[in-house]
């Protein structure tokens, strides 16, 4: 290992136009079908990990208070994997915080892991490739894997033959001049985390093995519609991942939406109607991010934020990924 003791480090969240929802195989943490996303600048994670010899176990500060057991011990585990990587026992002191609410469906896991590890690889000294840090961040999330990269990334649903599994960038931020308007509904820690949404989904939804069964097409045809540059098809077959997705999970009674939700997608449909282009997306939690054309961006956004309940309207735009922004020694 090389002598860096700290790295601090940025990462942008990413929204999934075709969505991932339920795991091929829940302890590698693989997903059952493939994804394809955003990322974006305008949702950010700044993470700083750094080695302490005086520390017996690791430690995670979240904007600025001490995380929950539970999300220090997703931290641990993947700076476990690091250290057995790097051949370093050294426990870490693990800072972070996020410019946009904490778990609540803003996509705050995919940005959070993605920048810790990247973090975490850059302070202890690992010189992988950007592949396999996707690759560390995928057993812990995901859809952190995509937000390594910048622009328009996918992320399969099988391992390569070495057992492993990254993301990879499909197009890069300029490919498509596209804005995503995330409309705020809350700013309270979302009901289901997503992890436990999707378990539920495979476990009771009548409609999971449909999910399975179409997402892999709706992938393909929307991957096509990207390099296409196609946004019409692109935004078209965005709403209707979101919506198969949410539909199998609302079979089991595994709700993300609330009243401003569906106002919001109502105001979506309402623009459509008039002649604008602008479609509708949502993740595990209540608020809607609208895709649309950068030159759409001010009327779809004075339209969305008059809806009752949209606390605020982030405009966001394809981005840069994970980056490292200083490392060095004690
Ligand atoms: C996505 N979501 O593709 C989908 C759409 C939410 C809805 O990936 O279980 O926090 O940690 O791998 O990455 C959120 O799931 O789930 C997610 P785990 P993650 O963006």
């Amino acid at each position: 290992m090389s002598g860096a003791r700290f790295a601090e480090v940025e990462a942008n969240a990413n929204i999934a136009l075709a969505k991932y929802w339920g795991k091929r195989d829940a302890s590698a943490n693989v997903p059952a079908v493939p994804s394809l996303s955003i990322t974006l600048a305008g949702l950010r994670t700044r993470t700083r990990v750094a080695l302490d010899p005086a520390l017996e176990r690791d430690t995670f500060d979240l904007g600025g208070t001490a995380a929950s057991a539970d999300a220090l011990a997703r931290t641990t585990q993947m700076l476990d994997r690091v250290r057995e990587a790097s051949g370093s026992p050294m426990r870490a002191r693990v800072t972070s915080t996020n410019d946009f609410p904490t778990a609540s469906g803003l996509a705050s896991s995919a940005s959070g892991f993605a920048a810790l590890a990247l973090a975490a690889c850059s302070a202890y000294g690992l010189a992988w490739t950007t592949e396999q840090i996707s690759d560390l961040a995928r057993q812990s999330s995901a859809s952190s894997a995509r937000s390594l990269f910048g622009g328009f990334v996918e992320l399969g649903s099988e391992l390569a033959a070495d057992g492993t599994l990254a993301a990879k960038q499909v197009a890069p931020p300029k490919h498509l001049d596209v804005r995503v308007l995330v409309c705020v509904t809350s700013e309270e820690k979302k009901d289901v985390a997503s992890t436990s949404g999707m378990l539920t989904t495979a476990k009771k939804s009548p409609y999971y093995a449909a999910w399975l069964a179409h997402a892999p097409n709706l992938f393909r045809e929307l991957r096509g519609a990207l390099l296409e540059q196609n946004l019409e098809k692109l935004g078209e077959l965005t709403e209707a991942s979101a919506l198969a997705m949410h539909a199998s999970a609302i079979a089991a009674g595994v709700v993300y939406f609330t009243g401003p939700t569906l106002a919001a997608m109502r105001a979506v449909r309402e623009l459509r109607a008039g002649g604008t282009g602008a479609w509708a997306t949502m993740d595990a939690g209540p608020h809607v991010k609208v895709l649309c054309a950068a030159s759409n961006a001010p009327h779809v956004s004075s339209v969305v934020k008059q809806v009752p309940g949209v606390l605020r309207v982030i405009e966001t735009s394809p981005g840069e990924g994970a980056r490292v922004v200083s490392r060095g020694g004690p």
